[in-house]
């Protein structure tokens, strides 16, 4: 079955995680790209031949350019989890990671000094730099870092193009009621969503489109899943990129999400300070509300909610599940709820991730 998952960062992974432990790992970049089309010789990973296909579309919201490198969360964070790289603790950048570029940075009075550049991480930062300065796009600079850490699911950015997310909030030592857009890193990192904000704006070319792949990936799904990722700087961030929405409302596969919050309150993040900005209630309701039902203008068919909160919203099928992400066994079964939520069947367990592992 082919499976594409709109995912943002630390909750978007670990959501993978669990989406390839149900179905096992989707070979990326594809070997099969440079095989043949002889079927005798072609490995057991053809698309042809492959069981299933994981693909995530990641939000590139966040992204920035710091200290003269492109830095891109969240495709750093779902390629580092899902390649064993990721410092679980932190949700981002690298375990095992030193600060000296950091700190020789700050040495130098260099800004920003509030933004944490592993030594480690730097070099992904540099490679993708160098790339796209040589001019490829930035899906092809996910798929050749992704050589070195091979995730297992295919990891898309929504758009190869800018579109960043920031932050309408008041100027400091600004005039009365004076306002200014920041950048969404300097919101999140530098003051942790505590100045007065009035919104949200994605900053970027004026011909965004989808990068290659995104469409198709939801148009040809057997299931598309939102997951419990920040509603408004993630999956919104994903969503207003122009052709993604309307590739939600047109696909034959149904759309399911996982709601972010536990007894209406997010795990981790900030997705209630971000909801509060566009006066959504942080509540399992008021985010499938906020998505709205592909009956009626929105995205979704479905949404599983944890147990013990509550939703109703016409033309959406609520189910409701525990939804700690604790381990990727764990997730799996979330995965599995939300898909028959919806009527797609799911395998029991994959046989390809990790053979021999008794039942
Ligand atoms: N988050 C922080 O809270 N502090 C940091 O210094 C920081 C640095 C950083 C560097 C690279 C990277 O890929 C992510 C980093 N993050 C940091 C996380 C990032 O700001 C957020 O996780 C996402 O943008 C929101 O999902």
């Amino acid at each position: 079955m082919k499976v594409t998952v709109l995912v943002g960062g630390v909750g978007g992974a670990r959501f993978l995680s669990g989406v390839r432990e149900l179905l096992g790992p989707t070979p990326f970049p594809d070997p099969a790209e440079r095989g043949s089309d002889d079927s005798s010789d072609r490995g057991a990973n053809h698309p042809d031949d492959r069981q299933h296909e994981v693909t995530a579309i990641v939000n590139v919201g966040d992204d920035a350019w710091m200290h003269g490198v492109r830095i891109c969360p969240d495709l750093d964070t779902c390629m580092y989890t899902l390649g064993g790289g990721i410092d679980r603790e932190r949700g981002w950048g690298r375990v095992g990671e030193t600060w000296h570029a950091k700190e020789e940075l700050a040495a130098y009075g260099a800004d920003p000094d509030w933004f944490g550049l592993g030594d480690r991480d730097l070099a992904t930062h540099l490679i993708r730099t160098q790339m796209l300065d040589a001019g490829y796009r930035l899906s092809d600079v996910t798929a050749a870092l992704c050589r070195r850490w091979q995730p297992g699911v295919r990891l898309i950015p929504v758009t190869d193009d800018r579109h960043e997310t920031h932050v309408v909030v008041s100027k400091p030592g600004g005039e009365d009621g004076e306002q200014v857009a920041i950048h969404f890193q300097e919101w999140w990192v530098r003051h942790r969503a505590q100045i007065p904000t009035f919104g949200f704006a994605q900053v970027g070319s004026d011909d965004t489109r989808t990068a290659p792949g995104v469409e198709d990936a939801i148009a040809e799904a057997d299931v598309v899943l939102v997951a419990p990722s920040n509603p408004v700087v993630s999956i919104g961030a994903i969503v207003s990129v122009p052709g993604v929405r309307s590739a939600l409302r047109t696909t034959s596969a149904p759309v399911v999400g996982i709601s972010p919050v536990i007894d209406n309150r997010p795990l981790r993040g900030m997705a209630d300070e971000c909801l509060s900005v566009i006066g959504v209630e942080t509540s399992a309701e008021a985010i499938a509300a906020h998505y709205g039902a592909r009956s009626a203008n929105g995205i979704l068919d479905g949404w599983l909610i944890a147990d013990g909160d509550h939703a109703a919203v016409d033309g959406i099928a609520i189910g409701s599940a525990p939804l700690l992400m604790s381990d990727p066994t764990v997730t799996a079964q979330m995965v599995r709820d939300a898909c028959a939520l919806v009527g797609v069947a799911t395998p029991d367990r994959n046989v390809g991730a990790n053979p021999g592992r008794p039942s």
